[in-house]
């Protein structure tokens, strides 16, 4: 295997929304720069980048994954990643090491909500965008009013450096708008390329478009506008590397054109790629110095040997493999390094580059290259292994918290310590996953992005670690508050025997706004408690509002002011406090007007606009309140606000609704009260809960 100077390398993500053709378009360009011998198609399970059982069978990429192809003498590593809602951490996580996004758009449908999404991630990270609009050879295709949706959304220096020669059934090849030439493939999908010159009857659309590309660049830098104004155009010279240095800074996002699977368009794509995408060499890599300002390190290949952990991979059999990009030096295989992170030294084996799941040993990766490492001991996701002398950092990468939660509980009773050790194995590779035991009701709960998120956490643990468990509708963390203040007495006392016990306190409740959570008051002068026994009627209370009132759910927003006590000077002691503080408690909220708190969601449905009335309608019956809507070419977004106890099932009815043409995305808002007629519903829910496990238990 060659080894690659980062001046000839290119590192490319492709990103985008689920079914723009991410994964297609990979095996596609794999084939066409001879990186494999056979074209691999999504809808026969043979890409060479969803090879996980699971992304087979459900035609989508859940985990991102590596390729390889050379091109003029250039190594481009390509990272294909998931494109649905639930699934776009690794997407993120991608973006990080690769020096340009290829955003794929669907022709048809134009921006979708995780186009947005992964747009944001490549803007946090200042990551240069290239937009390829694929599907191009599908009915309703169009240039135009895909261009329209991606200027509506970001803006007019998304600017075309192709034209679609042919619409829909008959596209078979685009215009170079810089090289001022046509390319054309057959119909037959063997994707071998003919170059000749534009099309008479497109002469005039391509001067135009090549002229407002012409202004576009020279718009995006100052020297460039000067030479334009002076002379009305630029040198062909000046439109190639002023092209390059505007995608570089993120100030034009050009579009090319391609059928991913009528595999037209994938040279000048790859030529493009090498163009203008910079090398490693060039760009660096973001970082952060010793005290905390940014820096980019340079991909020299002397100098000190350091590499960032972007992904973990968990299999049962090969143990973990470690995904990274060397960042500066040459990483060599049978080495030892320090992983800086976690300041403790790791042992390195054979380093290997991935084309998909075939794994090529070799000796060395050199700086800017990605490759990976199997069975490290310590690395996990968002370390650093380098030198010593190492004295930058680079800041992990920041993944979506947990929206939705599940209880697990295993097929049979012995795989409960399997279950967990599975799940830590998992969440190394998933960072957005989390578990944890429920410490009043004791299940186990798995929390993840979405409904499809937890099914597929479910399916590994199955296929990869022979765990089978039965999945339960997510609980709703319900919340209780009060809506009136009272005063309340609670007076702790017993007299056993010798030593007694005695606490007596006065508390004042009163309502805070949302999200308050719960405030704590000493307001007691002149030693009415002695101050040692503060804490303990606070902790009384702390304790007796997370057990709450109504539903046994912990009560929040409100404030307790201890105003008033008395003591015992030998029966008094902390836990009498703790328990006068419970009383008073329970005393307090006989009056105060408890109601129940629920978690209302902020919701985003995409769906072709046809179906936009039904699935307004639809929330409507599930409570939530519009709270707008766009239009985006053929899309819609509506958006809304809905209790989280009406989305629980939420992604069937869209999938079945939409033919599976709708996407939603949702994130937890706030927490407002339960209208009172589902008061009853609720408290006697989990009142027939607990009773349950309170059976159980014994
Ligand atoms: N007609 C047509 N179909 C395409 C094209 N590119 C991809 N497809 C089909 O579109 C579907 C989705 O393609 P994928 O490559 O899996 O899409 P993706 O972007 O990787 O999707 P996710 O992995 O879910 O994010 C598959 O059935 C492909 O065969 C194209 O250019 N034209
Ligand atoms: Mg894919």
């Amino acid at each position: 295997m060659k080894v690659y100077d980062a001046q000839s390398l290119r590192n490319v993500a492709l990103v985008g929304h689920s079914g723009a053709g991410k994964t297609q378009l990979v095996s596609t360009l794999l084939f066409s720069a001879g990186a494999v011998n056979r074209l691999g198609r999504v809808d026969d399970g043979t890409t060479v980048t969803d090879y996980d059982e699971e992304e087979i069978a459900r035609k989508h990429t859940l985990s991102a994954s590596l390729a390889y192809a050379e091109w003029n003498k250039t190594k481009i590593n390509f990272i294909d990643t998931p494109g649905m809602a639930n699934f776009l951490s690794d997407a993120k996580a991608a973006l990080r090491v690769a020096d340009a996004a290829i955003v794929v758009v669907d022709a048809v449908a134009g921006v979708e909500v995780s186009t947005e999404k992964i747009w944001a991630f490549a803007e946090e990270f200042g990551v240069p965008r290239i937009v390829v609009l694929n599907r191009l050879d599908r009915e309703r295709a169009s240039l135009e009013r895909s261009l329209d949706s991606l200027r509506g959304v970001f803006g007019r220096t998304v600017i075309p450096i192709q034209l679609p020669i042919g619409e829909e059934r008959s596209f078979r090849g685009v215009v170079d708008l810089v090289g001022m030439k046509a390319w054309t493939w057959p119909a037959d999908g063997s994707g071998k390329a003919s170059e000749g010159p534009v099309p008479p009857e497109m002469q005039s659309a391509a001067e135009t478009a090549r002229e407002a590309l012409i202004e576009m660049v020279a718009e995006a830098d100052d020297s460039l506008m000067e030479k334009f104004f002076d002379a009305g155009t630029l040198t062909q010279e000046e439109l190639v590397s002023g092209l390059k240095r505007g995608i570089s800074a993120g100030r034009v996002f050009p579009v090319l054109c391609t059928s991913a699977t009528g595999n037209i368009g994938m040279q000048p794509m790859l030529d493009a790629m090498v163009a203008y995408v910079q090398s490693p060499a060039e760009r660096g890599f973001g970082a952060t110095d010793a005290k905390g300002d940014d820096l980019r390190v340079p991909a020299g290949d002397s100098g000190a040997m350091a590499a960032f952990v972007w992904k973990t991979v968990a299999d049962p059999f090969a143990g973990r493999i470690t995904l990274l990009r060397v960042v500066s030096g040459s990483l060599k295989s049978d080495s030892t390094v320090q992983n800086i992170t976690r300041e403790t030294p790791e042992r390195l084996g054979h380093l290997l580059l991935l084309q998909g799941k075939t794994q090529t040993p070799v000796q060395e990766i050199k700086a800017g290259d990605l490759g990976a490492v199997a069975k490290l001991k310590e690395t996990l996701t968002s370390d650093l292994l380098a030198d010593k002398s190492v004295a930058f950092k680079v800041q992990p990468v920041k993944f979506a918290d947990a929206v939705i939660s599940y209880a697990i509980e295993p097929k049979s009773r012995g795989d409960e310590d399997k279950i967990s050790s599975a799940l830590h194995r998992l969440q190394e590779e998933d960072p957005t996953i989390t578990y944890n035991r429920d410490p009043q009701t004791k299940e186990l709960l798995l929390s993840g992005q979405g409904q499809s998120h937890i099914e597929v956490t479910v399916a590994k643990l199955k296929r990869r670690f022979g765990v089978e468990v039965n999945l339960k509708l997510p609980r709703i963390p319900y919340r209780e508050t009060i809506s009136a203040s009272t005063e309340a007495h609670g007076r702790h006392k017993k007299q056993t025997g010798g030593h007694g016990q005695f606490g007596d306190c006065k508390v004042k409740f009163e309502p805070l706004p949302r999200g308050s959570d719960f405030e704590f008051v000493d307001d007691i002068f002149g030693g009415a408690i002695p101050r040692q026994y503060i804490p303990a009627v606070e902790k009384g209370i702390q304790d007796a509002r997370m057990r709450g009132f109504l539903a046994g759910y912990p009560m929040v927003d409100f404030r307790a002011t201890v105003f008033d006590g008395s003591f015992h000077a030998v029966d008094s002691n902390e836990l009498s406090f703790k328990m006068a503080g419970s009383l008073a408690f329970k005393d307090g909220m006989s009056r105060a007007r408890p109601t129940l708190l629920e978690p209302i969601m902020d919701v985003e449905v995409y769906a072709p606009s046809d179906y936009a009335g039904d699935l307004m309608g639809d929330l409507n019956q599930r409570r939530g309140r519009i709270g707008g809507m766009d239009t985006r070419g053929a899309s819609t977004i509506i958006r809304a606000k809905v209790p989280m106890s009406e989305m629980l099932t939420y992604e069937q009815h869209l999938t079945s609704a939409t033919g599976g043409r709708g996407s939603y995305h949702m994130e937890f808002s706030h927490y407002e009260e339960v209208p009172s007629h589902l008061h009853g519903k609720i408290i006697s829910a989990a009142k027939a809960e607990r009773g349950q496990e309170a059976a159980e238990e014994v």
